[in-house]
């Protein structure tokens, strides 16, 4: 697991650990509805969440942020499930989340990093994510296990429905081994994303876009732009880009996409197309050995080819490198930005 914010590659202190999911199987199975509350980083975990849950398990997902969620008098029963995801398991909104669901007779699971924090106290059941510890206030390599974890639970909930080809899950399985060998290859484009850094250091926005679970991606990379770099930036669903934010595209500000070769590339191109037409600048990450892309955009960052439902974890990599890099270069403190606390315990 990377921390690019020290740049340092953590070894999993244990696997990610499914005991919890399995004592809950029945109810999984047989979930009508599954409700994900999260802040911040863990929110955008939970949106991929939702894209893998329900494309191969097929159980309706919703994700909520939990600082609205808990303010609103939202429909839940006891048939439901409610995911709770959270690095530091002391975030209040999500704990004031979990409690209005438990009252209502939901079932909760928590996703979280910290072993024996509040969170996992209140839930029924779940995950810890054994990612070492944050030292940093932005979460990195977190996000890279919650979504680890989310995906097993995908895969686990659509072997037990019967969602998912046996072929198809070991094929799934496989790849999945592969993953840390892939982070390793995405990260050797550290020096290009460095000197892309340098290049846009001082821009005031930046512009994300993704689409499928390419866009929580994108919302994950201009949250951590954001947190670190004090830089302006959106993420948005590529496709959601002529709805508005298409009007603020001009030379100053970076577009940055998600352009690997998967099921929306062709429509990406179009996106990009659109980008280029109106002057913008495109900074695109790829797969590896692609050319289309590359002779659109400006600048292309490189990660290795693997199966969509891992697309996440990888993609993710160069954008924590962009902005760590950027904001070390404009002289921000990575670890500690400014007016942001590690666990938001109010
Ligand atoms: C949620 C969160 C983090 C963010 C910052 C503030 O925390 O929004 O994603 O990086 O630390 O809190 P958590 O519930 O995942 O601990």
């Amino acid at each position: 697991i990377y921390d690019c914010m020290r740049g340092r590659i953590y070894p999993l202190e244990g696997k990610v650990q499914l005991g919890g999911i399995k004592e809950y199987t029945e109810k999984f199975k047989n979930a009508q509805r599954i409700i994900i509350v999260a802040c911040g980083t863990s929110w955008h975990a939970g949106l991929v969440g939702e894209y893998l849950i329900e494309e191969y398990a097929r159980i309706p997902v919703e994700v909520e942020y939990a600082s609205e969620f808990r303010y609103r008098n939202p429909i839940i029963n006891e048939n439901d499930i409610v995911i709770a995801i959270s690095q530091s398991g002391e975030t209040a909104d999500t704990m004031a989340a979990i409690e209005m669901a438990k009252e209502k007779g939901a079932t909760i699971f928590g996703i979280c990093n910290v072993v024996g924090a509040s969170i996992p106290r209140l839930s029924h059941a779940g995950i810890y994510t054994h990612a070492g510890p944050e030292i940093g206030v932005a979460s990195t390599k977190a996000f890279t296990a919650q979504v680890t974890a989310l995906t097993l639970m995908a895969f686990y909930m659509a072997e037990t429905k019967g969602t998912i080809a046996k072929s198809k899950l070991i094929g799934l399985l496989s790849e999945l081994e592969r993953i840390p060998k892939l982070v390793e290859k995405a990260l050797q484009s550290d020096q290009y994303i460095l000197s892309i850094a340098e290049k846009f250091k001082d821009v005031r926005n930046a512009l994300f876009l993704g689409r499928g679970s390419g866009f929580p991606v994108a919302l994950e990379g201009a949250l951590k732009l954001k947190e670190i770099s004090y830089i302006h930036a959106e993420g948005y669903p590529a496709a959601e880009m002529k709805h508005g934010p298409i009007a603020l595209i001009d030379e100053e500000m970076p577009v940055i996409v998600i352009a690997t070769k998967n099921s929306s590339y062709e429509k990406v191109i179009s996106n990009i197309q659109e980008v280029k037409a109106r002057k913008g600048v495109v900074i695109a990450i790829v797969t590896e050995g692609d050319t289309e892309v590359t002779k659109m955009a400006d600048y292309s960052i490189e990660i290795p080819h693997t199966d969509e439902a891992f697309l996440p974890l990888i993609a993710t990599i160069p954008l924590q490198l962009l902005s760590y890099h950027i904001a070390v270069l404009r002289g921000s403190n990575v670890d500690q930005p400014r007016n942001l606390a590690k666990s938001v315990t109010v």
